[in-house]
């Protein structure tokens, strides 16, 4: 039986309808975003050496881990706090240890990878200003699965090896 009242029923029911539906298109945008911000690494620590003088180079070390199903790969880093930033490891050649660049730097899925002296560091390259001890710098790490991954560097003392400190061994002021 069609009535005016049975019709605006439907229409409202309509309305209401597309309103859930908004509503809810709404809510599955916002799971997904959440669901998709960590990707499975994550920096856990981040730190640079303090510059001397007027050095144009500095060196940035990061941890990272991977506590997702997958292995990821560290492909760049990019920052404003140089004008170049490379990704570099050392090598032990002929008996000297020298600097060489990488491409990138597998994550495996569960492990964790530390950048440290003397082995996998973030090379900055032509410093916008020195690096001084109790300040910081932001960096962002790209990985190849997760995407942009943003790292706040803190600044320790030139000859710093980390959070525990120890003792510094050179530097990078040879590099070019
Ligand atoms: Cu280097």
């Amino acid at each position: 039986m069609k009535s005016p009242i049975a019709a605006a029923a439907l229409l409202a029911a309509m309305f209401g309808f597309s309103t859930a539906v908004y509503g809810h298109s709404h809510k599955m945008k916002h799971g997904n975003h959440g669901a998709h911000t960590m990707g499975g690494v994550k920096v856990t620590s981040a730190w640079a050496r303090a510059t001397p003088g007027k050095a144009k180079n500095g060196a940035a070390y990061v941890t990272i881990a991977n506590d997702g199903q997958h292995k990821d790969r560290l492909v760049a880093v990019k920052g404003s706090a140089a004008k170049k930033i490379e990704i570099h490891t050392h090598l032990m050649e002929k008996g000297i240890m020298r600097m060489r660049r990488v491409e990138g730097v597998d994550v495996p899925a569960g492990g964790t990878v530390t950048f440290k002296p003397g082995g996998l560091h973030l090379m900055l390259m032509g410093l916008e200003e020195p690096l001084k001890k109790g300040g910081s710098l932001s960096l962002t790490l790209i990985f190849k699965k997760a995407g942009e991954v943003a790292a706040n560097i803190r600044i320790l003392s030139v000859g710093a090896m980390g959070a525990k400190g120890g003792h510094g061994h050179g530097g990078h002021s040879s590099h070019k």
